[in-house]
């Protein structure tokens, strides 16, 4: 019998439009990890809704952990998506401290910016304390904004791939093993992924079709899906290039939807050929 991977979690409740936690759980559920979650604030809907309510969790993680710690709980992977502050970026980072073990992995969404711009609840401090933060990492998944924003290189809307493999270079700088860059179009119709593996000095690159819509929580299941194939035994190409083919499908079935909900995407509808993804 397989021995089901324990993953935690570390990102926000939304309870309205899916993102975060409320993709991370049944993604990775069907991927065959028991998923622990860690939630850092409930918000009523993610934050591209106007008017949220955000309640800041940050009292209840020394707790929760302290519980966890006398209970021995062992992770096969520690992955964190949206985290809400520079505070919470340093108790994520004792988390790792302890819970960081030689044979587990680290995997950092450093969640906080697209198009160009940061998300509304973060400045170029928290870019900062984000960059710090992916050194501690062995694979992280930025999108093209935030390599950008970490890294002080200019942020392009049009670009070659001279200008993704530079910007993976000066990622790679930060500190984390591998370094995967999402969002990355290199002809036109296209888009996927391109990554760096600092084990072995190799780029890898991965373009399917691109869908013209932009949908909040894509990354996020990118992410979960990616992060739920390495568990199952995948390597990091492999997973980042499962995932960015189910996260495509996943847009374009949203896409034919009657009532085209805005606020996510339809990963209800796809999950069950989640598996032949491969
Ligand atoms: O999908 C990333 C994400 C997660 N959680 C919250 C967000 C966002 C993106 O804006 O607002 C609360």
């Amino acid at each position: 019998m397989r021995k089901i991977k324990r993953i935690l979690s570390i990102q926000d409740i939304s309870c309205l439009g899916k993102c975060s936690q409320t993709i991370a759980l049944p993604v990775l559920s069907v991927l065959g990890a028991e998923t622990v979650m860690l939630p850092t604030a409930l918000l009523s809907t993610h934050t591209m809704f106007k008017n949220f309510t955000f309640k800041d969790l940050s009292d209840q993680i020394e707790p929760i952990i302290n519980h966890w710690k006398s209970e021995n709980v062992e992770f096969d992977a520690i992955y964190t998506g949206y985290i809400g502050s520079i505070a919470q970026i340093e108790q994520v980072k004792k988390i790792f401290r302890d819970f960081k073990r030689d044979n587990n992995l680290i995997f950092i969404d450093p969640v906080m910016a697209d198009n160009g711009k940061l998300y509304p609840a973060f400045d170029m401090n928290y870019a900062k304390a984000n960059a710090e933060f992916c050194a501690e990492a062995d694979i992280i998944v930025p999108n093209i904004t935030e390599a950008c924003f970490m890294t002080g290189v200019e942020y392009k809307e049009k670009y070659d791939v001279s200008y993704i493999k530079m910007l993976l270079d000066e990622l790679n700088k930060l500190g984390a093993k591998i370094n995967i860059l999402t969002g990355v179009s290199l002809e036109d119709g296209k888009t996927g992924i391109m990554g760096y593996d600092n084990n072995t000095g190799e780029y890898y690159l991965y373009q399917n079709n691109r869908i013209n819509a932009v949908y909040h929580g894509t990354g996020d299941l990118f992410s979960s899906v990616c992060v739920g194939e390495i568990l199952r035994g995948h390597s990091w190409q492999d997973a980042a290039r499962i995932a960015a083919d189910y996260t495509a499908k996943t847009i374009e079935v949203t896409l034919e939807s009657p009532d085209k909900p805005w606020y996510g995407v339809n990963f209800e509808e796809t999950l069950p050929e989640l598996f032949k993804f491969i």
